[in-house]
């Protein structure tokens, strides 16, 4: 059975939950279950529509954990979460810990890596029939720096998540799971990532549900530096992601990524309502 992707009639507002020590702007405060699951069921009551819980932290150089260790941080979090009756995603690049996820009632599977990082994912996402965000990825957190070059960073994304697309429908996986992801700041310097958001909508033409996720990433610290160059701390990121919110559902993103999951839903159910206003508009001609 497929897994129907949540389509609320607006953008979507997936709420950050890490439960890691070293997450780039929450690593720590959600590091154990009961601070999670109570962070999870915040997020959902002020109405977004799926918690992410990841268990590794893909902040750039970032040391890899090992699965056992990431089934531990993840698991009785997505159990807990799911029984409460909140939509839950995992966020892993691993089959294992993603069948284990969904095995406790996980619908969707966030994959940083697109399918490239574990051969089995395309089989247990096709065979659990669950929804699987396709991030564009170009290697692990270590290296993913180096390969941060481009000719036409919009154009080489979307080419290479229409591969990813091809090679995922090729092992089995049905088009109507897929939501496809730009990756900013992953392999993506500054400037690669204001070039992505510029072009969202050619990412959208491609014709499936597209992710964004900005939330407080290092281009927005650096292009809110101080006067003397201090880069804008993480915590205090989130006005400018919320412009982001904005962006992506006026141009048609299925959803977005943030931390601040309260503030996104606001923003996205105010952007619904000036789009629907266009629509009533339209139609008396
Ligand atoms: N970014 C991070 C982690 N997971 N998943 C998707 N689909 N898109 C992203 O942009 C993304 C992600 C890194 O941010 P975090 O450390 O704050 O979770």
């Amino acid at each position: 059975m497929t897994a129907l992707l949540r389509t609320p009639g607006r953008c979507v507002v997936m709420g950050v939950l890490n439960v890691t020590p070293d997450s780039f702007s929450d690593g720590g405060c959600f590091a154990d279950a009961p601070s999670a699951i109570a962070h999870g069921l915040a997020m959902a009551a002020a109405g977004a529509d799926y918690v992410d819980i990841g268990g590794e932290s893909t902040r750039p150089g970032a040391d890899r954990i090992d699965t056992d260790e990431e089934c531990r941080r993840v698991l009785p979090v997505v159990t807990e979460l799911t029984s409460a009756g909140v939509r839950v995603s995992v966020d892993t690049t691993r089959a294992e810990v993603a069948e284990a996820a969904i095995a406790a009632g996980a619908t969707l599977v966030n994959d940083v890596s697109g399918g490239l990082a574990d051969a089995n994912m395309a089989q247990v996402v096709a065979a659990t029939g669950v929804s699987w965000v396709l991030m564009h990825w170009r290697g692990h957190s270590r290296e993913m720096y180096a390969a941060a070059r481009y000719g036409d960073v919009v154009t080489e994304v979307c080419a290479e998540l229409t591969a990813r697309v091809e090679d995922v429908v090729a092992a089995g996986v049905a088009p109507a799971q897929l939501v496809l992801d730009p990756g900013l700041g992953f392999a993506k310097r500054a400037e690669h990532n204001w070039a992505l958001l510029a072009g969202l909508d050619r990412l959208i033409d491609l014709g499936l549900p597209v992710l964004l996720g900005a939330s407080r990433k290092s281009f927005l610290g650096r292009l809110l530096a101080d006067a003397d160059g201090t880069v804008r701390p993480a915590e205090q990121r989130d006005a400018a992601t919320l412009a982001t919110t904005v962006l992506a559902a006026e141009a048609g993103a299925w959803g977005v990524r943030v931390h601040d999951a309260a503030a996104s839903v606001d923003a996205v159910r105010t952007v619904a309502a000036v789009q629907e206003a266009r629509r009533r508009r339209a139609a008396r001609g």
